[in-house]
């Protein structure tokens, strides 16, 4: 792979590195291919909890690539953008956990990546935005959908409207991201986040997931249906025996993840 580097950061935690820090981490159509080989080769691997981030200092990723799409007929261009947002969908029901950890740009694709994860680790020089509309076009991976889900309508129409960049205490403010990290912390950071979920009932994080990011849009009677059946799910595993038995004997859980 060229354009993506996967490793395992600890114990059930995968890393993902966009790797074109030269073009700083821009997405194109291979870099979406090999992302989308990681995700199905780790699917059912039993990852724990899966953090992203690009190569560099410079950017998470500045977009989808500007020089790829240039010259795109109407129908290249919806073939890219239901690639990327196949791919990003694919990120945002990954089974585990996902975490953005975001130095520098996360500008267009680069953001609507980040916002496919489910937590966003932002460092001291984040800097998000959606600049679509200054080149002429909106975004085409899902910020029209996403954004407003994290910061609401307005400010989403706002940011996309204008094109204008937020840097990392705004985006914390209006919820865009979770954290900000200290210089140079924000990878550790999210990386120490993902060791802390990989610790609890693997089975019950994946189902704790699916309520959440498989009933969004749901009306609320649907949803309290649907977290019902994935509790009682929790009730058919291991982890769900040992996690109770473990408080019960006063002692620390040895979870399977099954
Ligand atoms: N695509 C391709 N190459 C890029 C991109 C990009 N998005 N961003 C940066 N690069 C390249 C530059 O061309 C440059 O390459 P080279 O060294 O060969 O000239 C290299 O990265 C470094 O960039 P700069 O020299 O511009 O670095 P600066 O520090 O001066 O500026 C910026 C950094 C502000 C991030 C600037 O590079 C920039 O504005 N980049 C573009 C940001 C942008 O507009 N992103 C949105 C792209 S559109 C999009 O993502 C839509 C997604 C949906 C697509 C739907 C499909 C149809």
């Amino acid at each position: 792979m060229d354009c993506i580097r996967f490793e395992l950061s600890g114990e059930g935690v995968g890393l993902i590195t966009l790797s074109r820090e030269k073009a700083l981490n821009a997405l194109n159509s291979q870099l979406l291919a090999e992302l989308d080989q990681v995700l199905t080769a780790q699917w059912d691997s039993g990852l724990r909890a899966l953090v992203l981030t690009g190569q560099g200092d410079r950017a998470f990723a500045a977009g989808a690539d500007i020089a790829e799409m240039a010259e795109f007929s109407a129908l290249q261009a919806e073939a890219f953008a239901a690639r990327g947002q196949a791919v990003l969908r694919r990120l945002e029901l990954f089974p585990a956990p996902t975490i953005a950890a975001v130095k520098g740009f996360a500008l267009g694709g680069g953001c609507e990546l980040a916002m496919a994860c489910d937590l966003v680790l932002a460092g001291p020089t984040a800097v998000f935005g959606q600049p679509e509309v200054k080149l002429g076009v909106i975004p085409g991976f899902g910020g029209t959908q996403r954004l407003a889900r994290r910061v609401g309508r307005q400010r989403a129409l706002e940011l996309m409207l204008t094109g204008r960049n937020v840097k990392a205490d705004e985006a914390l403010a209006i919820g865009l991201c979770l954290s900000i990290a200290s210089e140079g912390d924000v990878l550790a950071q999210a990386l120490d986040l993902a060791a802390r979920i990989a610790r609890q009932g693997p089975a019950a994080v994946r189902l704790l997931k699916r309520a959440v990011i498989e009933t969004d849009g749901l009306d609320l009677d649907s949803g309290l249906a649907a977290e019902r059946s994935l509790f009682a799910l929790c009730f058919s595993t291991a982890d769900q025996k040992e996690g109770m038995s473990a408080f019960l004997g006063k002692r620390a859980a040895t979870f399977t993840g099954r």
